[in-house]
C-alpha cells in the first residue's frame, strides 16, 4: 500500500488522495461541504440538511434533480449496452438522440458531432474550423480568436481563447496564433442594467481591429458566449452580437457561439442564438444536455460545414477527430430522456415567463451592502460585491459559505455571486433564493 495516500486522520478529509478540481484543496479538506443526494430543486447533504440549488450544480442541472424519466433511460441504457465503439461502429441510440434534437436546433443549423464535455466541445469546433477552411483551399486562415473574460473549458485550445487572465497565466504560451478582442464590461455606462446593456455595440469593431492588424485573410473563427456566465455574468449589449456576425461575414470567419450554458432553456429559448436572433456557423454545448447526468457535450453545425467535409472519396476518413466515449450510448440515453423532460414540461420555453419575476427580485438587492451591479438574462443573474481591500475574493467566498450554511448552494465567481437555478424552480423557491442572499449580504463585514 502506498503510505503516503493513507489519510492521517481516519474519519476526515484531510490528506485525501482526492486532488479537487478548481477548488481550495486544503481550506475544504478541513472544513468539507458534502452533498450526498439530490432530487428536484435541492441537495441534501450527508446529515440530512436540505439545499436550495441556486445555480443548477455547475450551471448544468436544468430540469432538476434526480427526474425519473432521465434516471430510468440511464439504468436501462447501462444494462442493455454499457459501450459501443463510437469509430467505424454505431449503436441506434446515437442516430436517435441525433434525428430528436435536429428540430430544435437554430434554423439552419442541421448537424451534431458529440463529444463529452464543453471542453471536448470547444476544441473541437476550434479544429472543425480550422479543418473546414484548410479542406476549402483556404489553410491559410490560421488565427483563432477569443474575448476577455471568456470562459471556453480547461483543454489547451479553449485555455487559449479563453480570457480569464487567473486560467491561462500559469499555463505558459498554450496555443500560438491565438487573439483576444475586448470584452464588453463598462460599469460606468451599464451598471444595474436590466437585462441587455444599451451602451456597446460598437465594442465589436475591436473585431475589425485585429481584421486589419492581422489581415482577415488569415483569421479561421471567433468565438464567443453570447452571455459570458463563468467569469462573472457579462451581458452582451443591444445590437453587439448582431455587428460582430456582420463583420465575420465581411470577412469569411466563422462565428462561433459558446452555449455550453446558454443553452438549454436558459434564456426562454432553447438556445441563445434563438434568442438573441444571430446564427452563428457552430455551437459548442455540454452540461444541460444531458441534465448533467452522465458528462456529454456537442459541436452544432451550419449544413454548409458538414457538406465541406463530404467532398473527398468516400473510402476515407472525413473527420480525423473524435473520443473513447463520443456519443456514449449512456450518454445518449440520458440525453433523449433529458429531452423528453424538457419537451413534456415545456422547459426550454418556460423562462420566458419567469423572466421578469426573477429579474425584479435579482434588482431588489440593490439597497444591500457591498452591492456595485447586478446583472441579467433569462433565468441567470449576478450580484457583484466590492472586494475587500486586498483581498479579491475573500467576501465573494464567505458568502458562499454563509449561504450554505443557510441552505442555499449559489456559485461565486471573486466577488460576483451568480444564480441559475434549475429551470422548474417556482415563485416561491425565487423569493427563498434571494431572501436568503439578503440575509447573507446583510451579515457580511
Ligand atoms: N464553455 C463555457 C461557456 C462554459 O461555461 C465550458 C466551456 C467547459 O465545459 P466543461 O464541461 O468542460 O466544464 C464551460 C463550463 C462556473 C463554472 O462556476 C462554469 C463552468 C465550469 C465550471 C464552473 O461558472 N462552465
Ligand atoms: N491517450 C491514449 C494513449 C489513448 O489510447 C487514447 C484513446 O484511445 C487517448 C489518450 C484519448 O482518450 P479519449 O478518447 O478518452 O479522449
Amino acid at each position: 500500500m502506498n503510505e503516503r495516500a493513507r489519510p492521517e486522520a481516519v474519519g476526515t478529509l484531510e490528506n485525501s488522495p482526492f486532488f479537487m478540481p478548481f477548488s481550495m484543496n486544503r481550506q475544504f479538506k478541513k472544513a468539507p461541504r458534502l452533498l450526498a443526494r439530490a432530487e428536484g430543486m435541492y441537495y441534501y447533504t450527508p446529515e440530512g440538511r436540505k439545499i436550495l440549488d441556486g445555480t443548477s450544480g455547475l450551471w448544468c442541472v436544468n430540469a432538476g434533480h434526480c427526474r425519473k424519466p432521465i434516471v430510468e433511460a440511464v439504468q436501462k441504457a447501462v444494462a442493455t449496452l454499457d459501450y459501443a465503439p463510437p469509430f467505424q461502429m454505431g449503436h441506434p441510440a446515437a442516430f436517435e438522440f441525433a434525428e430528436r434534437l435536429a428540430p430544435i436546433l437554430p434554423q439552419g443549423v442541421t448537424r451534431i458531432f458529440f463529444t463529452n464535455s464543453g471542453s471536448e466541445s470547444i476544441d473541437t469546433a476550434l479544429k472543425l474550423a480550422l479543418a473546414y477552411h484548410r479542406v476549402r483551399g483556404e489553410g491559410q486562415r490560421v488565427r483563432l480568436i477569443g474575448r476577455e473574460k471568456g470562459y471556453h473549458g480547461v483543454n489547451f485550445g479553449g485555455t487559449a481563447v479563453g480570457g480569464i487572465v487567473g486560467n491561462r497565466k500559469i499555463f505558459g504560451a498554450l496555443v500560438a496564433g491565438v487573439d483576444h478582442i475586448r470584452h464588453t464590461h463598462d460599469p460606468a455606462k451599464n451598471a444595474f442594467s436590466r437585462g441587455q446593456p444599451k451602451h456597446g455595440a460598437e465594442l465589436a469593431e475591436d473585431l475589425e481591429r485585429l481584421c486589419q492588424l492581422h489581415d482577415p485573410s488569415t483569421i479561421a473563427a471567433v468565438i464567443v458566449e453570447p452571455v459570458a456566465c463563468s467569469a462573472g455574468v457579462y451581458v452582451p449589449p443591444v445590437g453587439y452580437l448582431q455587428k460582430l456576425r456582420e463583420i465575420c461575414d465581411r470577412h469569411g470567419i466563422l462565428l462561433i457561439f459558446d452555449e455550453v450554458i446558454n443553452a438549454w432553456g436558459r434564456l426562454g429559448k432553447p438556445f441563445a442564438a434563438d434568442y438573441f436572433g444571430v446564427t452563428p456557423d457552430l455551437i459548442t454545448t455540454a452540461k444541460g444536455i444531458t441534465n448533467g447526468t452522465v458528462p456529454m457535450g456537442a459541436v452544432l453545425m451550419k449544413e454548409a460545414l458538414y457538406q465541406a467535409f463530404m467532398q473527398g472519396p468516400e473510402n476515407a476518413i472525413e473527420m480525423p477527430h473524435g473520443y473513447t466515449y463520443s456519443a456514449h450510448p449512456v450518454a445518449c440515453a440520458a440525453g433523449l430522456g433529458t429531452l423528453k423532460v424538457y419537451e413534456d414540461e415545456g422547459l426550454l420555453t418556460r423562462v420566458g415567463e419567469l423572466a421578469k419575476y426573477w429579474e425584479d427580485g435579482a434588482h431588489a438587492l440593490r439597497d444591500c451592502p457591498n452591492v456595485v451591479d447586478i446583472r441579467n438574462l433569462g433565468l441567470i443573474a449576478a450580484i457583484e460585491l466590492s472586494p475587500r481591500a486586498g483581498a479579491v475574493g475573500a467576501r465573494g467566498m464567505e458568502a458562499h459559505l454563509k449561504a450554505f450554511d443557510k441552505g442555499l448552494y449559489m456559485r461565486v465567481t471573486a466577488d460576483t455571486v451568480a444564480l441559475a437555478p434549475p429551470l422548474i424552480v417556482q415563485k416561491g423557491e425565487i423569493d427563498q433564493i434571494f431572501a436568503t442572499v439578503r440575509e447573507v449580504l446583510k451579515g457580511l463585514s
